[in-house]
């Protein structure tokens, strides 16, 4: 890769003249007009000057509709290493410029190296817990908000007795008033070192980082004096900057898990936005986070399954310079599903699940044991219909939802 540029890709919809689009963006979104420009002008911008490095049309699809990719080379002179800098140049006016889709960004190595990347990645996550290469295991408290700390308390101690990893805040937990964050945190890591006494197995928790932007490094770093062993944050609606930041301050030193709120909004259109492998697989890696919510190709909001494997590939393929990060493929899950999210994901995979765990027959504390015998059935090569003769909460999930054998 020319270390000198920053590759943006774009998919173009309908007919045109897709160079002189090309030429259009690599002159407009660098040093504006170019030819117009007088000689001593046009030398003196030339290291800021954009270069069309490839148009390539693509089949029509079955709607009939031409379409084409463009690449555009932007030096790297003309950013500050953050993805504001990166995003507004690359896809800001040109985000709102009729059909056009931002799908891919090469950063050089020298760029990539300023963006934190995940602090601890798959194998310090492994390491924290010390599960060396199963997939892990996360549930989702559900219906939180408004309910006391003692009841939170109780569904806290079901879930991680059903033998979960982690356990994370709901995205949406923002007004704690019954059961404020601190007091979450205090009570629930006493737990988990409780539960870490007895049986050997660490868990960790997840609250979630909210308030205004301009607190959040100075509250998350409040949050793990108090104890916190994981962080919550929801990336898109405060920006992927804050992400960065965060993952960069040493004193914010737990794990981040980045929850994909708002990123539909974003990714959803084959015509407009943002790639979700760009948004949720590149970006949230390189401005640091350790794990990635997402949506699973199964489940309740399903995501195109090529899609949601070039995620995961993204977040966890060799960089040359960051940790992998971990996928949590999610929404909806339930044990049933896992034997396919084995099969396509692999063993560095985080399931995640709040209806598929609170939602079992049994209560939470059922739900989390059915998972971990989905689990260890598939690790161990065994159906879900054998394992279940030996789990009675894995039968009762799999007689609720259903299973998937592969
Ligand atoms: C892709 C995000 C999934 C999520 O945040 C969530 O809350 C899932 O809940 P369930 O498992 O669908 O109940």
């Amino acid at each position: 890769m020319n270390e000198e540029y920053i590759t943006a890709s774009y998919l173009v919809h309908g007919k045109q003249d897709y160079h002189k689009k090309a030429q259009a963006i690599a002159y407009g979104l660098t040093v504006g007009t170019w030819t117009e420009l007088a000689p001593e002008k046009q030398k003196a911008l030339a290291p800021h000057l954009g270069h069309v490095v490839e148009v390539r049309e693509v089949e029509p699809g079955d709607d009939g509709v031409e379409r084409a990719i463009i690449r555009i080379g932007y030096p790297v002179v003309n950013f500050t290493a953050d993805i504001p800098a990166i995003l507004t140049t690359v896809f800001g006016k040109l985000s709102m410029d009729g059909k056009i889709r931002l799908i891919d960004l090469e950063l050089p190595e020298p760029i990539l190296q300023q963006f934190p990347g995940p602090r601890f990645g798959i194998i310090g996550l492994r390491n924290l817990l010390g599960a060396p290469n199963r997939p892990l295991l996360m549930s989702i408290f559900k219906q939180c908000i408004g309910l006391p700390l003692d009841d939170l308390q109780a569904e806290y101690e079901k879930q991680v007795n059903g033998g979960v990893d982690l356990v994370k805040d709901d995205e949406i937990y923002f007004r704690d008033d019954n059961a404020p964050i601190f007091d979450r945190i205090k009570a629930f890591e006493a737990y988990n070192r409780k539960h870490e006494e007895k049986t050997g197995r660490k868990v960790l928790y997840a609250p979630n980082l909210t308030g205004p932007v301009t607190e959040l490094v100075e509250r998350a770093k409040r949050m793990v004096e108090a104890g916190a062993s994981c962080l919550l944050l929801n990336v898109a609606p405060y920006g992927f900057d804050i992400l960065h930041r965060l993952a960069a301050d040493p004193d914010v030193s737990v794990p981040i898990m980045a929850h994909p709120a708002f990123t539909g909004a974003m990714y959803a259109s084959p015509e407009y936005g943002t790639a979700a492998p760009l948004l949720l697989g590149k970006l949230m890696r390189w401005a640091g986070a350790d794990i990635v919510l997402y949506p699973s190709p199964y489940g309740s909001v399903a995501m195109p399954k090529d899609e949601a494997l070039q995620v995961a590939s993204n977040l966890r393929e060799e960089n040359g310079v960051h940790e992998p990060a971990l996928p949590a493929p999610a929404a909806g899950i339930h044990p049933g599903l896992v034997p396919l999210l084995y099969r396509d994901f692999g063993s560095d995979l985080l399931v995640n699940a709040g209806g598929g765990v609170h939602g079992h027959p049994g209560g939470a504390e059922a739900g989390g044991k059915a998972f971990t015998a989905a689990i260890s059935a598939v690790v161990s090569g065994k159906s879900l219909a054998e394992a279940a003769q030996s789990s009675p909460e894995l039968r009762a999930a799999i007689e609720k939802w259903g299973g998937h054998e592969v």
